[in-house]
């Protein structure tokens, strides 16, 4: 299978990282979303949005969205429980994500390390801000009575690392939020975890708008 991808896209990271748990071996392809790559009517038609991460299997189907694909290849794994309980938490958890993670500290993130914060306005900014540090006195208060997000480590807690494990760097010190910091360790002592990710600084383009 291929991975459509921009390394330092940390939604593309959360499908690398269960990939890396599941030891499934793939082929990368770059995706360069600042030049206008993803808004080729070829990649529209992976994705009309235009982003990344998309699965291409080997038969020629094509599924955007992060989490449905963290569902796709979690599914049958120790990673997506099947009770049916608790894959709707799962998936509660990364409906939560989708809304209030990448709306708030990701895209808060990307504006802070690609150098976009001075061309954002103050209510934009503050008003992402009021978001992430939202989302994290959520996260904490969930996390202080158990090890992760759904009973055992999964997929949801794979979606929710991804931008929360990093919110440092947009601006979101993580010390007020000590149940987070401790998921987060519980989550990089996990086997097979996946510890490289790339910054924004690999690619000469990440300051470009994206088109
Ligand atoms: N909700 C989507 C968001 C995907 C997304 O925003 N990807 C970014 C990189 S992190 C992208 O490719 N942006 C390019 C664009 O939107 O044109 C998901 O979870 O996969």
């Amino acid at each position: 299978m291929k991975l459509h991808d921009y390394l330092p896209s940390q939604n593309a990271y959360k499908v690398r990282l269960l990939l890396h748990h599941l030891g499934i071996s793939y082929e990368t392809v770059p995706v360069g979303i600042f030049e206008g790559a993803g808004q080729t009517e070829a990649f529209r038609a992976k994705n009309p949005t235009g982003a990344v991460p998309v699965l291409e299997l080997d038969d020629g189907r094509c599924l955007p969205e992060s989490n449905a694909i963290l569902m796709y290849l979690g599914e049958g794994t120790r990673y997506v429980p099947a009770d049916a309980w608790q894959r709707a938490q799962v998936l509660r958890w990364m409906f939560f994500e989708e809304d209030q993670v990448q709306n708030g500290i990701a895209s808060l993130r990307h504006w802070t390390l690609t150098g976009k914060l001075a061309r954002r306005s103050r209510e934009a900014i503050e008003g992402k801000r009021a978001l992430g540090r939202k989302a994290l006195a959520v996260l904490d208060g969930w996390l202080s009575a158990r090890e992760f997000l759904v009973d055992t480590y999964t997929i949801a807690d794979m979606s929710l690392y991804a931008y929360v494990g990093f919110a440092d760097e947009a601006g979101l010190p993580l010390e007020s939020y000590p149940h987070v910091v401790a998921w987060i360790a519980r989550i990089r002592a996990q086997p097979g975890f996946l510890a490289t990710v790339y910054p924004y600084a690999i690619d000469p383009f990440s300051g470009n708008e994206l088109p």
